[in-house]
């Protein structure tokens, strides 16, 4: 199998090879990337995410501050690994060029389309919502319009226009710890009005993402469609135990899925992963793709304590996702009822 990945070439993509068949996915040697305290007054950074830009990356990050609200920092790295925060939050301003702060921001997305880079993620719009903002040159961050009435969380944009028109994921939820949920698409024509909104995928029938599913990282584009990475959440008696899924979305309707692994592509079961401020959490926000070789670097939040990456190719993930693929009636439809 040959997957041709839809992008552009990035020769100095952070990697480790491959160190046995066990697994479609492998974790980086060095994780977690990101340890405790990492930056002056920031008790936890996880559930960030990070782009290419200029010569290295750019990231936006989660960071718990020390009273325990989360905001959004920036970071620059030249390997995508080692990474320097800046210390002050993020600095928004709205429309009209008044700064904003939102009262809490978490779990960003970071998605360049057409060279503006847009940051999506989780704030208080008199409940859990999503804020949105988009920035050319990182120093200047302009607040969008919220797209969504609350309640809703894990929305990640498509990284071009389909037809025309921008496309946005996302996870209607609750305000709280959140008991359900499936991935849901809506459109916009100008990243302000949104709507012709469709079902994409269904929480569950695999136990290990039968309580909710949400969206992760920007899709990736290649020649068997969208490539996307997922959280999938199961309860137990002790709480949730957030898992990483894998799926392909039609290139041109991508409420429609193509494939769908039946197993998770990554679980708690490093130390990082298993023990923290919230157990058992492994939840992906971002992924780098070379379009050259196929190599992707996956990154995500451990624990709600740390970051950790991952590494596969197209062709071993989007293999083993197909070799595993189980679709319901929910996942093949158009998502219109
Ligand atoms: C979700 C979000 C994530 C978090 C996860 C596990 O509801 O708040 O930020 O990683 O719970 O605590």
């Amino acid at each position: 199998m040959s997957v041709k990945v839809i992008g552009a070439s990035l020769p100095n993509i952070p990697w480790q090879d491959k160190p046995d068949n066990l697994r479609p996915v492998w974790r980086y040697g060095g994780n977690p990337i990101i340890g405790r305290n990492p930056s002056p007054g920031v008790a936890r950074i996880f559930n960030s995410a990070v782009l290419p830009y200029k010569d290295g990356y750019v990231g936006v990050f989660r960071g718990e501050q020390t009273d325990g609200v989360p905001h959004i920092y920036l970071g620059f790295s030249a390997d995508g690994i080692k990474w320097d925060f800046q210390t002050e939050k993020i600095p928004f301003t709205d429309g009209g060029g008044q700064p904003f702060m939102p009262r809490y921001a978490y779990d960003p997305r970071l998605v360049e389309i057409e060279g503006v880079y847009y940051i999506i993620w989780c704030q208080d719009f008199f409940g859990a919502s999503i804020g949105m903002a988009k920035t050319v040159d990182f120093k200047t961050f302009t607040r969008l319009e919220n797209p969504f009435i609350p309640f809703n969380r894990n929305a990640v944009l498509f990284p071009r226009k389909i037809n025309g028109t921008f496309r946005l994921l996302s996870r209607p939820s609750d305000s709280g710890h959140t008991p359900f949920g499936d991935i849901f698409i809506s459109e916009s024509p100008d990243m302000e009005f949104w709507g012709r909104h469709r079902h994409v995928m269904s929480r569950g029938p695999a136990w290990w993402e039968s309580v909710k599913i949400g969206a992760g990282s920007a899709p990736i584009e290649t020649d068997q469609g969208w490539l996307i990475f997922y959280h999938g959440v199961t309860g137990t008696c002790n709480g949730f135990v957030y898992s990483m899924g894998g799926a392909l979305l039609d290139l041109e309707q991508p409420s429609v899925v193509k494939a769908r692994c039946k197993n998770f592509l990554l679980t708690p079961e490093e130390w990082y992963e298993e023990r923290g401020f919230v157990p058992n959490v492994l939840f992906p926000c971002a992924a780098l793709c070379d379009a050259d070789t196929g190599r992707i670097a996956i990154y995500y939040g451990a624990a709600d304590s740390y970051v950790g990456m991952a590494f596969t190719t197209a062709d071993d993930v989007i293999g083993y996702i197909k070799r595993n693929n189980e679709l319901s009636e929910d996942d093949t439809g158009t998502g219109r009822r």
